[in-house]
């Protein structure tokens, strides 16, 4: 560990895992591209394959620069250690891979990222493991379900799309009684705003592609929780199964959005709150998902494990589906694309895009209104932002009263 041991977020996103004093005065690692590392003989060889040094033998089990960037995740997460991957579904697959076998069970929040849901639904179903939905909003509605088969509760909190909220100490003081592993996806936080394990998780996975690396230029993800559990996962779920490393370039990124997480995130927050206050004036708006708001049905919980509310924020148009996507595509400054966490304010329409996959019924079973919308608020100027709303609610609307008085 560096000379620097301060305990504050900001110091620790840019200072946790790296010296440069003992690393030649370099301020930043290097970008490692080296597939593999060579020892001084076949005993040293040997004594690394039994994990009997701390040499690196080959880039799918980490990397020195994957090694800072990993002790810098587990400190911002709070946890022992952390497990980079070379995406969000890299980390998740490869934790889940790691802890379930045939016959077990794994309980799912309704609402989840929509790859996510197509990986439980079409993948790990197929290979004999029971998923089952709840609405872990509830946590009574787990009780009533968790058995000694259950070996995994998986959520996020927010939700992807909708911004549902679960209570994460609830849920782990079910958890807990089992031999049961509570996984947390906070991806839509970030370590900045929540912190899974603190409040009794056992695992915490995230995109890194979003907020974290947080200019749209790179595909990652990490898991962090015990030490125990994330060499288990990268010596298994990781190494033989999915084989989803990092590469040396996006570590190099990664380490680089880090050091502005803080600052970005204050922003992204102070906007969406903005935004989530202009959209509850407008009367085209017919619901807001934003625990920021006081008459949020979720605020409490929020205060309760989040910092502040996030930058993210998911509404209903008083519209059909097809005057929703208008308004998207009415939209000029903010683009219409996936993805979040980014410089730019993205928007786009769930049903349409990120869960696509998803069958009218299981987009009712699952929450997600045909005309819901999701806004990442970037950090563009707020005036920009509201303005570009605000012309493209006259765009959609205006054009429906005309036709409406003219009918
Ligand atoms: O593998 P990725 O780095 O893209 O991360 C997967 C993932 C995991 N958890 C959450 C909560 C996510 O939102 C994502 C990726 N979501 C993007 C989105 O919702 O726009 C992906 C674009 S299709």
């Amino acid at each position: 560990m560096s000379k620097h041991q301060a305990s504050h977020f900001a110091t620790q996103a840019i200072h946790a895992g790296y010296n440069p004093i003992q690393h030649q005065g370099a301020l930043t690692p290097p970008i490692q591209i080296s597939s593999t590392y060579a020892f001084e003989s076949v005993q040293q060889g040997g004594a690394a394959f039994q994990g009997d040094n701390d040499r690196f033998i080959y880039a799918r089990l980490g990397s020195p620069s994957q090694h800072i960037l990993e002790r810098r995740l587990a400190e911002l997460e709070k946890a022992e250690a952390a497990l980079a991957t070379a995406s969000g579904i890299g980390a998740i697959t490869s934790a889940i891979w790691s802890f379930l076998k045939p016959g077990d069970e794994l309980i799912a929040d309704l609402s989840l990222y929509g790859c996510t849901y197509s990986f439980l639904e079409h993948g790990l179903k197929q290979f004999g493991v029971e998923v089952t939905y709840l609405n872990l909003t509830d946590a009574s509605t787990l009780i009533n379900h968790i058995s000694d088969k259950t070996k995994m509760v998986y959520s996020e909190t927010p939700t992807n799309p909708n911004m549902r909220l679960v209570d994460i100490a609830a849920l782990a003081e079910i958890t807990r009684q089992y031999d049961c592993k509570l996984m947390i996806d906070n991806t839509y936080c970030t370590p900045y705003l929540q912190n899974p394990l603190s409040l009794g998780a056992d695992l915490v996975v995230h995109s890194a592609t979003k907020y974290l690396g947080g200019h749209g230029d790179l595909i990652a993800g990490f898991v962090a929780g015990t030490q125990e559990d994330i060499d288990h996962i990268r010596m298994v779920g990781l190494k033989d199964m999915t084989g989803a490393v990092i590469s040396g370039f996006d570590v190099s990124l990664l380490l680089r959005g880090l050091k502005t997480l803080h600052v970005r995130m204050d922003r992204h927050c102070q906007n969406a709150q903005q935004v989530a206050e202009y959209l509850s004036t407008s009367d085209y708006v017919k619901h807001i998902f934003y625990p920021g708001l006081e008459n949020c049905s979720q605020k409490t919980l929020a205060n309760k494990q989040m910092r502040l509310p996030g930058g993210m924020i998911a509404f209903e148009l008083n519209a059909s589906r097809e005057q929703s996507a208008q308004f998207v595509n009415a939209l000029k400054m903010i683009l219409c694309a996936v993805s979040l966490g980014d410089a730019e304010t993205l928007v786009q329409h769930p049903a349409s895009m990120t869960h696509s996959t998803y069958t009218e019924e299981e987009l009712l079973e699952h929450l997600i209104s045909p005309t819901l919308i999701r806004l990442s608020v970037g950090l563009e100027h707020i005036g920009d932002i509201l303005f570009d709303l605000d012309q493209a609610f006259e765009s959609v609307f205006s054009a429906d009263r005309e036709l409406t008085i003219s009918a």
